[in-house]
């Protein structure tokens, strides 16, 4: 068995995992991060497209925003399509912020070369993780890469390893009165990737009888679309021709609004959930992103949450690490809370307002009610924008809902 050391060893090579590695990189704290699938597997995997302007003012710091800048696509606001119209809201008039489409892939990409050019280790296939010791300053995490066993010993251990890894159950087990605030959704969304331009340059949110659906891109040849299906929907009873007409049916087409459609390049369906784990910390061990917290993808907050989470656990390693004030991990849980309730409920809200739920007409009325009270007040139309391009990062969010 080898045995080396490390300060943070970081489970996970996703969006928090890898921005953590770069954030502790630029405050001089050196990690490791494991990632249990090959380097290809995490560089394809199809997920989030919008990122909130605090996350990406944090990755231009980071010096890893420059394909970013080149290729993502700026947005000035949303539409709401119902009752067969589309209506707009501009965030950048509202709230003086626009948000940045840029798949998740390739965010997870420009982190990926980044570490590696700068010579920091990333272990990818690394099988068996196991942590231990996390109630004293020096856990120890375990795990199998080409055909070895390794033993890391390090002073914090960061579970970054999503919604089905590994860490939330060990701090589940040390932790016996945690706390889990847990809802599904009585439906899920059939996503698909299509080699079709955008002939728009916004995203809509669609909320109609059949259900809602959702027109988004990743760049100006290829659209991503959603559609919201039952939760125990089969990809296999969606054939192309059954996706692009209900997609017609959906869109808002009647205000001469139309779209391309092309080869379908993935396909797959994504259940719905909003899920918080509570504490985020015991001991040396610290979990972020989707190991603590799921939110259903309309408010388009999970991976900007995964980042925001990330931002306020590296100031406190830095004060654990560079200053030996252990008792900062203390803080983490509830700065993280404060903001992941705040995603929770908008996230919440947002699913509320554009699917469909049931055949209750009163509920029905209810959506169409704040559907128009949010495209016609500015207050309510300013509430919508403030959150969905995201509030500040770190502490001045802390600072601001204390
Ligand atoms: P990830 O991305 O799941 O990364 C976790 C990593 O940990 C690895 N792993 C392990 N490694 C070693 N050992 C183990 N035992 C391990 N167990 C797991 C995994 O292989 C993986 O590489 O979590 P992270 O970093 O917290 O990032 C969270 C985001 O990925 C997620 O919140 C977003 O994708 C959610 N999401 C969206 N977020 C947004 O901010 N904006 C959006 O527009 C948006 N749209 C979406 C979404 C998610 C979707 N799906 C498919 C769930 C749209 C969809 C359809
Ligand atoms: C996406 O482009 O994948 C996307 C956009 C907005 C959302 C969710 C997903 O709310």
């Amino acid at each position: 068995m080898t045995v080396t050391s490390t300060s943070v060893a970081i489970i996970g090579a996703g969006p928090a995992g890898l921005v953590l590695a770069h954030l502790l990189a630029a405050r001089g704290i050196d990690s490791v991060v494991l990632e249990r699938h090959d380097r290809r597997y995490v560089e394809h995997r199809v997920r989030a497209g919008v990122l909130e302007h605090p996350s990406v003012e944090l990755l231009r710091q980071l010096g890893v925003a420059e394909r970013l800048d080149r290729e993502g696509l700026a947005h000035r606001g949303i539409e709401l399509a119902f009752e067969g119209r589309r209506h707009r809201l501009d965030f950048n008039e509202l709230v003086g912020h626009s948000i940045t489409v840029y798949g998740q892939q390739e965010i997870v990409k420009d982190l990926i070369a980044a570490r590696l050019a700068a010579g920091d280790p990333i272990v990818f296939e690394a099988a068996d993780v196991t942590i231990s010791d996390i109630d004293g300053p020096s856990p120890v995490v375990r795990y199998v890469a080409d055909g070895a066993t390794h033993q890391l010993r390090c002073r914090v251990v960061a579970g970054c390893d999503g919604f089905h890894g590994t860490s939330r159950e060990v701090l589940g087990s040390a932790v016996p009165d945690h706390e889990v605030f847990d809802r599904d959704y009585p439906f899920g969304w059939l996503g698909i990737l299509a080699e079709a331009a955008p002939t728009i340059d916004e995203l809509i949110y669609s909320n109609h009888e059949n259900g809602f659906a959702l027109y988004s891109m990743r760049s100006p040849k290829i659209t991503r679309l959603y559609l919201q299906v039952p939760a125990d929907e089969r990809i296999e009873d969606w054939s192309d021709d059954r996706i692009w007409s209900e997609l017609e049916t959906r869109l808002p087409t009647g205000d001469g609004f139309t779209f391309n459609t092309g080869p379908i390049l993935e396909r797959g369906i994504t259940a719905m959930r909003s899920f918080v784990f509570a504490p985020m910390r015991w001991g040396s061990l610290v979990i972020a992103g989707d190991a603590a917290h799921i939110v259903p993808p309309t408010g388009a907050k999970g991976m900007n949450l995964a980042i925001a989470d990330v931002a306020v656990l590296a100031d406190i390693l830095d004060d654990v690490i560079n200053r030996g004030r252990h008792e900062q991990l203390d803080d983490y849980t509830s700065a993280c809370l404060r903001r992941v309730w705040r995603c929770q409920h908008f996230s919440w809200w947002m699913t509320s307002m554009l699917h469909r739920f049931d055949d209750d007409p009163f509920r029905r009325q209810l959506q169409l009610s704040e559907l128009r009270l949010v495209t016609s007040s500015t207050a309510a139309a300013t509430s919508l924008a403030e959150n969905y391009v995201g509030l500040a990062l770190g502490e001045s969010f802390v600072r601001s809902h204390a």
